[in-house]
């Protein structure tokens, strides 16, 4: 990472993309993660490669709801892992939360690096690898959690989570915090708050306005919840990539 000036002006999009290399290179990201990455990257270029204010909102909603939340669980994926492991870890103790390792293309083995990795980072305990409970309606693999994890939680988050699996999980009831940077996506669209950002931004934004909050009392947090609109904040990212914000944030 050290090799990329940081004066160039893709820098932060060229460590991300390396890390996620990295991640492949270490069996905890999919090759499919990169292809992610690259969706990503296209729709963070077209959003000015910032956190718009309307994502800001949404990162401070997530925070009061993690902050009312009895069982909170961020849930964790081989992208999450590679991009931001040390913030994932200290966004869980800002909250309080479990970590589970949820995986699109489930293997016990990435399960377990993933998990390892993550208290490499400082986590003290993983959820994901007993397996030992599910989300109705998607067939076995994509649809295995932890009993005393996701399964029991009232609050989940959901980086970069496929459209089906967001839908399941509404279904069952959980209050969903999705981040994406794409805000036509359906999971995004299906979440009770959505943040369209850059995981690397948004995930220590969300530990930030909740270190803020921490002593705020529940009806101030309610406040915050009740104030966000979710179909208002896919909105201002929708209009900010089509008023062409990107055009200031081309370096190159
Ligand atoms: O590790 P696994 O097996 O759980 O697989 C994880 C991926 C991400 C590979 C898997 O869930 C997948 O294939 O996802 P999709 O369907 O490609 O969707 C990825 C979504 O995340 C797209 O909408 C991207 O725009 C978005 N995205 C990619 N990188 C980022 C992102 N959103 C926020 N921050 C990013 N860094």
């Amino acid at each position: 990472e050290t090799e990329i000036p940081e004066d160039h002006p893709r820098y932060a999009s060229l460590v991300t993309r390396h890390r996620i290399e990295a991640g492949v290179e270490k069996g905890i990201t999919s090759k499919q993660g990169l292809i992610a990455q690259g969706r990503g990257e296209a729709f963070d270029y077209l959003l000015g490669e910032r956190t718009l204010p309307s994502a800001d909102a949404a990162a401070r909603a997530a925070a009061a709801t993690l902050l009312l939340a009895e069982r909170p669980v961020i849930s964790v994926n081989g992208n999450v892992a590679a991009l931001a492991p040390s913030e994932t870890v200290d966004l869980a103790a800002a909250v309080d939360a479990d970590l589970e390792v949820n995986l699109f293309n489930h293997t016990d083995e990435r399960v377990r690096r993933i998990a390892d990795h993550l208290r490499e980072h400082g986590a003290d305990e993983v959820k994901g690898l007993a397996g030992d409970g599910e989300i109705p309606g998607l067939d076995h693999a994509r649809g295995v959690v932890d009993a005393d994890g996701i399964e029991a939680a009232d609050v989940v988050v959901v980086p970069l989570e496929d459209g089906d699996r967001a839908a399941a999980l509404d279904a069952m009831g959980k209050t969903e915090i999705v981040i994406d940077l794409n805000p036509g996506s359906r999971s995004p669209r299906t979440a009770d708050v959505p943040i369209i950002d850059n995981l690397i931004r948004a995930v220590p934004n969300v530990a930030a306005h909740a270190r803020d909050l921490a002593d705020a009392m529940p009806e101030e947090l309610r406040g915050i919840v009740d104030e966000f609109d979710a179909a208002a904040a896919l909105d201002a990212a929708e209009a900010a990539i089509r008023e062409g914000s990107f055009a200031d944030a081309d370096g190159s």
